[in-house]
């Protein structure tokens, strides 16, 4: 069952905060997700398996992929609606909103800021249309908070590159057509384009999860992969390159990770008017309004930090440890609210029939990609102390 939308969760009148444009994209986000993609992701999250080519290609017609970003067929939106068009993919699953931060701030974000005009030209146009799909490859096997520690090496040999390691958990992997590898040179970390098929690539989906099953995660093998001179993404080098597309992305999960809360919020607000319990409805005991309160407050202090974000954003103010804050505090928030709606279903709240617990799943996910809650609190920590207490 999904319930109605209640506005009255917007005790704030957020929205007056919004443009006409931006309500505008959010509407036609919505009422895409809500109609085409809510009625099959009870299916998708238990067979753990999407239709990730047309989805790719419906995500492109509305315009979503890479919709933040200027030129090459990108729509070239502030940042504010590409985080409310995050926030309602996010509502109706984490997974597709992955599948579009992975695309439009990752992949296409690293060729459209590092990349040649033939680089550009040849894969953003598709790429925002859904027709070819990117990944985005730093994490490893022993290097995942600390990407500094990669062991994947690309080395020069003539004119060519080779490239040689493992990629782990990389969303998108096994469907994608281009992938953007970031391996250790001799001249610090570099970005490269590995397309699919070229040979000594493979990507392997993995299987097993407990969260974001609706996603496709992959562990991608360079086993002597000879690249072009031109693979090389000319503008990126050393860590600051990866981590400056995770910039995009984490703003992204600040909005997105609101949705799935918010869909949880509505949900038990739904859930708990309607059941009997003691000869009464479940609203109507106090126990329960303290948590829909607590919860429903949370929600619009997140939206309030994730507009402000925004709007610093499309300034050009915005800086990376103020996207720590929102990112750490808004996935962390909506992880609770999952959990607590879950609490108001009892145990109608651990099936696939509402979505409360499929989200809380999913945001375990969200809580550990694009920087861990700790790693996020260890780069505020740094921006208050000017100590790194990473190592
Ligand atoms: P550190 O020495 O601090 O920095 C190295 C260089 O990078 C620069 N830099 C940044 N540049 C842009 N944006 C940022 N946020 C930056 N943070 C640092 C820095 O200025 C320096 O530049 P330069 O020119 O002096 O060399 O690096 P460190 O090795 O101490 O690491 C710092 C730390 C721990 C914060 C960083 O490694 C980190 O963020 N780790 C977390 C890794 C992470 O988030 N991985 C995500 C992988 S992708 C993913 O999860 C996709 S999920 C799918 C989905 O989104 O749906
Ligand atoms: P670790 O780094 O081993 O961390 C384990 C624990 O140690 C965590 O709690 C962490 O916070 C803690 N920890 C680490 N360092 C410190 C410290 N200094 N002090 C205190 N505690 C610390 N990566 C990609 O590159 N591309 C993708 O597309 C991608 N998609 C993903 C999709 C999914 C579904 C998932 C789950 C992950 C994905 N990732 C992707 C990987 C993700 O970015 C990493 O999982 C994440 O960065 C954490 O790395 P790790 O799993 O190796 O954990």
């Amino acid at each position: 069952m999904k319930s109605s939308p209640l506005p009255s969760i917007d005790l704030l009148a957020l929205d007056g905060l919004l443009t006409d444009e931006e309500k505008e994209i959010r509407r036609t986000v919505r009422t895409m997700g809500e109609r085409e993609l809510r009625p099959h992701l009870a299916e998708w999250f238990e067979r753990g398996a999407i239709p990730a080519r047309d989805l790719a290609r419906r995500l492109g017609e509305i315009g979503v992929l890479g919709m933040h970003l200027e030129g090459y067929g990108c729509a070239g939106t502030n940042a504010v609606s590409y985080g409310l068009a995050c926030l309602e993919l996010e509502a109706v699953d984490s997974g597709l909103r992955s599948l579009v931060s992975v695309q439009g701030s990752l992949a296409m974000y690293a060729i459209r800021a590092y990349g040649s005009e033939e680089q550009k030209q040849q894969w953003l146009p598709g790429m925002a249309a859904g027709e070819k799909i990117g990944c985005f490859g730093l994490t490893e096997p022993d290097a995942g908070s600390d990407p500094a520690a990669m062991r994947t090496t690309g080395k020069r040999d003539g004119p060519d590159w080779v490239l040689n390691g493992t990629k782990m958990w990389i969303t998108n992997g096994s469907v994608a057509d281009i992938a953007v590898v970031w391996a250790r040179t001799d001249d610090g970390v570099r970005g490269f384009l590995v397309p699919s098929g070229t040979p000594g690539f493979s990507a392997t989906e993995i299987k097993g999860k407990l969260s974001l099953r609706a996603s496709v995660t992959s562990e991608l093998v360079l086993d002597d992969v000879r690249l072009p001179a031109d693979a090389m993404l000319p503008e990126a080098q050393g860590l600051s390159g990866p981590l400056g597309c995770l910039n995009e992305a984490r703003f992204g999960i600040v909005f997105g990770a609101l949705g799935a809360a918010r869909d949880c919020l509505e949900t038990a607000i739904a859930y708990a008017g309607e059941r009997m319990v003691f000869d009464r409805a479940l609203s109507s005991y106090q126990l329960t309004q303290q948590k829909l309160v607590d919860m429903a407050l949370e929600l619009d202090k997140g939206m309030l930090l994730a507009l402000h974000l925004g709007r610093l954003k499309d300034a050009g103010r915005l800086r990376p440890e103020q996207v720590s804050v929102g990112k750490l505090n808004n996935v962390r928030e909506a992880i609770d609210i999952a959990r607590q709606c879950r609490t108001v279903l009892g145990a109608s709240g651990i099936t696939l029939e509402y979505p409360v617990m499929r989200h809380a799943n999913n945001l375990e996910s969200v809580l550990t990609y694009e920087g861990t809650s700790e790693v996020h609190t260890l780069i505020v920590g740094k921006a208050i102390t000017s100590e790194a207490a990473f190592r």
